[in-house]
């Protein structure tokens, strides 16, 4: 019987799950029966952005976290997928760090040369799931979002590619509850405009802080105070903009701080990450963990270890992203189809292990950098993942990370060279600071029509403020 493969989520996972069969089909393998369920009614994730905030139009909850003006946060140089490059999408070079809306196209781009949209079920969520043991089968049962109809499938491999930056981590801090202004997650965050003149704390300290935080900057806010719980980010932040440790209570509208300080705030932005969470799957199949890059009891940060018919992909931190997604489907689909044969469950229990203890003493960031690309080598070499110079990515997130510490407003004017074509990414006609329309086509269209009179970065001195 052919084999029946359902995937679950038509995000950036999904999709490179969804394109590793259509390479194997290309390369004249015989692929199984494929269905892809979508909550959503277009493919991309995260990418796929809303305005909507809470719950969508059937009702529940809006999966996005993205936001108006967010361009990369990282090099496209280093997520860019080594079958399809950047030059062969847009046909020309770009920048290093394009908007929201520009990767979005580049990612959907792939999939749309082949003809794997068929396969998916979109406004279709996963409700709820059962495995028989003896049968070796998952059943799957999925709501149509626009008829409210339930149907089940049975499936011999299940992949869950639902992401895990979609449910808020909410902390709770005394007298917050009394706080006058607005205080939102960072999930509900879609712009930054409306903190112009006003005095914003964001908590957490990492991506989305950064991120929400510049661009309340860039929009106008009068001051950013963000607060930390572990250690402060350290960047060099424009003038208006301070760390703090924890808040440990507001009284109204002042926020009160471990070290004894405290600030009057007009907004709070929760920036506390998010949980991973599977609703649809029951508790011996879901997976518990923080975000981390080397979640336990996923054999190659893929396959589950209890029930090898079950995959996650995308499920750790990321510093790769879609490049990554695909080196897991490729692995996962040759599991799958036997291609790969695993181990036994006390050698994949080792090598997990080993992966968690040299995750545990990771002394810093350029060291996640190689991690994560030592993890990806293992992928690619186990399969026919056109392989790229991973080393040279790691050596572009390193200097990504070192522009960021010399100019936190100007590493996005950064270019970097892509290890799959060779390409020198181009200068974009108007620094990021500057850039106040992230559309597709303001990005490919012509010179600034944005002033461009920003303060003059460190990192791309060459600017000269007009
Ligand atoms: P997602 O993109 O989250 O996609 C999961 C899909 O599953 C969604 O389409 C969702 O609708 C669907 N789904 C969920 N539950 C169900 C269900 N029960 N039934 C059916 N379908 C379901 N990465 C970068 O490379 N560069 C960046 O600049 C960047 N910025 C980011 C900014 C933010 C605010 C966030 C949150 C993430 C950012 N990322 C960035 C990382 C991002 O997570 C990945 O790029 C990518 O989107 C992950 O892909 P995924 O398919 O694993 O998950
Ligand atoms: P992350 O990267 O998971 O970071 C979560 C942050 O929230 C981190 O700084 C945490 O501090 C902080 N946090 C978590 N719980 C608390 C509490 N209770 N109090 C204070 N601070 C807390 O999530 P992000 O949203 O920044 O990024 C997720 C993705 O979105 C990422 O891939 C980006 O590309 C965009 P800690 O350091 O653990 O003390």
């Amino acid at each position: 019987m052919t084999l029946r493969v359902g995937i679950i989520g038509a995000g950036p996972s999904g999709m490179a799950q969804l394109r590793a069969f259509e390479s194997a089909r290309q390369n004249g393998a015989d692929i199984p029966e494929i269905m892809c369920f979508e909550k959503q009614d277009d493919w991309g994730g995260q990418w796929n952005s809303s305005w909507r905030t809470g719950l969508d139009a059937h009702g529940e909850p809006v999966h996005t976290s993205m936001y108006r003006h967010l361009w990369s946060n990282g090099p496209k140089e280093c997520l860019e997928f080594s079958d399809y490059s950047f030059d062969e999408h847009f046909g020309r070079a770009i920048s290093s760090f394009p908007p929201r809306a520009v990767l979005f196209d580049y990612i959907k781009g792939r999939v749309e040369k082949s003809d794997v949209r068929k396969y998916v079920q979109f406004n279709t969520v996963a409700r709820h799931t059962s495995y028989n043991p003896e049968a070796e089968e998952f059943t799957l049962m999925v709501e149509d979002l626009a008829t409210g109809t339930t149907t089940e499938h049975v499936f011999d491999k299940l992949v869950v590619s639902t992401g895990h930056f979609a449910f808020p981590s909410v902390p709770e801090f005394n007298g917050i509850n009394s706080f006058p202004g607005e205080v939102l997650h960072a999930h509900d965050f879609r712009g930054a405009e409306r903190f112009a003149g006003k005095n914003l704390l964001m908590i957490g300290s990492s991506y989305s802080a950064e991120d929400i935080g510049m661009q309340a900057h860039k929009m106008g806010a009068a001051s950013i105070t963000f607060s930390y719980r572990t250690a402060p980010m350290g960047f060099d932040w424009p003038e208006n903009t301070v760390e703090r440790p924890l808040v440990t209570h507001f009284e109204g509208s002042t926020a009160h701080f471990s070290d004894g300080t405290h600030g009057e705030f007009d907004a709070v932005v929760l920036c506390t990450g998010y949980q991973h969470k599977y609703p649809f799957l029951p508790s011996d199949l879901t997976l518990k963990s923080k975000n981390v890059l080397y979640p336990a009891n996923l054999y190659k940060g893929v396959v589950w270890q209890q029930n090898t018919n079950l995959f996650y992909l995308g499920a750790q931190d990321q510093y790769y992203t879609f490049n990554m997604f695909d080196a897991q489907a490729w692995f996962a689909r040759d599991v799958m189809t036997g291609t790969i044969e695993l181990p036994s469950l006390a050698e994949r229990e080792a090598d997990v292990q080993l992966w968690l203890e040299r995750q545990g003493a990771l002394p810093d960031h350029n060291s996640e950098a190689d991690f994560q690309s030592d993890y990806l080598r293992e992928l690619i070499e186990a399969t026919n993942y056109p392989p790229f110079d991973l080393d040279a990515v790691s050596q572009l997130f390193k200097d990504w990370m070192g522009h960021k510490e010399t100019d936190i407003l100007g590493y996005r004017d950064m270019v970097h060279r892509s290890v799959v074509t060779g390409t020198m990414a181009t200068r974009h006609h108007t620094r990021w600071l500057n850039a106040m329309d992230d559309s597709l086509g303001r990005y490919l269209g012509g010179p600034s029509q944005d002033v461009d009179t920003g303060t003059l970065s460190a990192v791309t001195g060459e600017f000269s403020a007009k």
